[in-house]
């Protein structure tokens, strides 16, 4: 077969309203760098900087609002100080020539009293507390605290709080927004069964599980254009929290895709299997997932160099992202592009420190 006639993990393509030099994504990574107020320092303008190359950067998830945030040391996108530290960073990536949005992120009942103002319980679709850990300021980890579960009237000041980060994302001077929809955290937990017993127009049936989620994509879209927002899933995903899948993940998902591709969005990116674990793209039709939205799909989790040109050969994708291999390689894209030997991350420094492990990986010579 000729690589001229079939799409190119290599060459540019459009998302939306979003131009991007290949079909190389980085993916969300949390690197827990900010400052106890979700500040970025300069040492994250030179990690994204060195990454650029990227078709799309996505950034690492990054808190609407003090409420939304579970985890220490994550970046915010919701004061003046968050949209002034975010520009240096859309700046010096656009000076090297790449593309990045903002992952904005609610982590709804995965958050502890501690991480939230006055120590009020973390809210949920539920009250239904998460397993797993999550990071407090204190550097110790600690089980997430018991949610409460938000009343009908607030989910306008919800919608208000997404509203408002889209905003700052807009003045950050992003090139668009990703609503994380995925890895168990608010607006999945809205979607999962097992984890919304709600009864009123956001429970109970698909249709009103995924409102919630549609609302937020409707109302960010108005703000961005919806050329220029795209939305995570992940529909076979268990580890953040301990959370079960949804009863029936495809009808539910496909459901929600579909509605996803009316609303003539950027992109969907799906993690095609387990979050830090194995790839179980076995268990999920993800191409039916794709088909059903219709528009423009990354797929992402655990991907190579030949999975990634096969699936974007085969149609079965229009960009990769690539999570892990991102973090020790700043230049990948150079790296894929002429089969170069990868170098491993260590895995002590994903989250928290300082430049070790985040800035110092080198490129190639
Ligand atoms: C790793 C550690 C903390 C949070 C996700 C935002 O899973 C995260 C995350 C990943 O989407």
């Amino acid at each position: 077969m000729s690589t001229n006639v079939l799409p190119n993990l290599f060459a540019p393509l459009s998302i939306g309203d979003i131009e991007v030099a290949n079909r190389i994504v980085m993916a969300p990574l949390t690197r827990s760098r900010a400052d106890m107020d979700g500040v970025h320092s300069p040492l994250a303008v030179e990690y994204y900087r060195q990454r650029a190359s990227a078709g799309l950067i996505i950034s690492e998830a990054t808190n609407i609002s003090r409420e939304g945030r579970g985890y220490a040391f994550t970046p915010g996108i919701y004061t003046r100080t968050h949209i002034a530290a975010w520009r240096k960073i859309t700046d010096a990536v656009h000076e090297a020539g790449g593309k990045i949005v903002c992952q904005l992120w609610h982590v709804g009942r995965m958050s502890h009293v501690s991480l939230q103002e006055n120590g009020a319980a973390p809210v949920a679709p539920s009250a239904i507390q998460a397993g797993e850990q999550v990071f407090l300021e204190s550097q110790t980890v600690e089980r997430p605290s018991m949610p409460r579960a938000l009343e009908t009237d607030e989910i306008a000041r919800l919608l208000a709080d997404y509203r408002h980060a889209a905003r700052c994302a807009r003045e950050a001077g992003f090139d668009g927004v990703e609503i994380h929809a995925a890895n168990c955290y608010l607006l999945e937990q809205f979607i999962r069964d097992s984890t919304n017993q709600r009864t009123d127009q956001y429970g109970g049936p698909v249709k009103n599980r995924t409102r919630l989620p549609i609302e937020v994509v409707t109302a960010v879209a108005e703000i961005w254009g919806a050329g220029r927002v795209g939305v995570r899933l992940s529909p076979i995903t268990r580890a953040v929290g301990d959370t079960p899948l949804d009863s029936d993940p495809q009808a539910t998902y496909f459901y929600l895709a579909e509605q996803l591709g009316k609303l003539d969005l950027a992109y969907l990116h799906c993690v095609e299997g387990q979050t830090r674990g194995d790839n179980g793209a076995g268990d999920f039709d993800f191409m039916r997932l794709h088909a059903k939205f219709g528009g423009r799909y990354i797929a992402n989790n655990s991907y190579d160099r030949e999975m990634a040109m096969e699936a974007v050969a085969s149609g079965h994708a229009d960009m990769i992202a690539f999570g892990r291999p991102f973090i020790a390689n700043p230049d990948l894209v150079q790296r894929l592009r002429r089969d170069a030997p990868l170098a491993e991350a260590d895995h002590a420094t994903f989250y928290g420190g300082g430049a070790a492990g985040y800035t110092d990986y080198p490129a190639l010579a």
